[in-house]
């Protein structure tokens, strides 16, 4: 009996070895068909180092596009709101490049209560003096006829929503040109800016 048993024995141990190498054999694959992901995961990662690797490789690309800021910008939105207040109180230019200015104004109360412009003034133009001249003037958009060599450019009067695109060329003194909205009140309020004029850039031949 003894010889059945060892022969049953062996002959488990025969079917579990099978198993063992059914197992083995069966899952190790499975074992490496999740194996991959794993290094997917890694090549992931790699992928996003790799990207953070390529924007820092764009950044010092970036120096190359700063000399070209060198050059200064030429268009200027400018936003007047409800509180009297422009958006952009300072801005700078090259001196005799031609500037646009988007006057925009973002309020909601009606043109005849909060209507707002941009105006220019030359230089040495006392601006709360023209303004306090220019209350008289709702006809010609709060401007003095008789003050217009003081105005460089300017809008007309802008109702809530609108726009007006304002061209002009600097002017060729360096300096800081004031400008304000000379709808009644809002200079006195604070509604003013500089526009400030800088010497151009010397071609250095490159
Ligand atoms: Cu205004």
């Amino acid at each position: 009996m003894s010889g059945i048993r060892e022969n049953m024995r062996w002959g488990a141990m025969a079917f579990a070895a099978a198993i063992l190498l059914f197992v083995y054999g069966g899952c190790a694959p499975e074992t490496d068909e999740t194996g991959p992901p794993v290094p997917v995961d890694a090549e992931a990662e790699d992928e996003e180092v790799d990207d953070e690797e390529n924007v820092e490789n764009d950044e010092p690309a970036r120096p190359g596009n700063g000399e070209e800021e060198e050059r200064l910008e030429t268009v200027f939105e400018i936003r007047g709101d409800d509180n009297m207040r422009f958006d952009l109180t300072t801005f700078e230019v090259e001196a005799g490049v031609e500037v646009t200015v988007i006057l925009e104004n973002v309020g909601e109360m009606p043109k005849e209560a909060m209507g707002h412009n941009f105006v220019l003034f030359d230089l040495g133009t006392d601006v709360n003096a023209f303004a306090a001249d220019a209350v008289q003037y709702p006809d010609n958009a709060y401007i003095p006829p008789d003050r217009e060599e003081e105005v460089l450019a300017a809008t007309g009067i802008l109702g809530p929503g609108e726009t007006e695109e304002l061209t002009f060329t600097a002017p060729e003194t360096p300096g800081d040109y004031d400008y304000a909205c000379t709808f009644p009140g809002h200079t006195a309020a604070g509604m003013v800016g500089t526009m400030t004029v800088r010497e151009p850039e010397e071609d250095d031949g490159s």
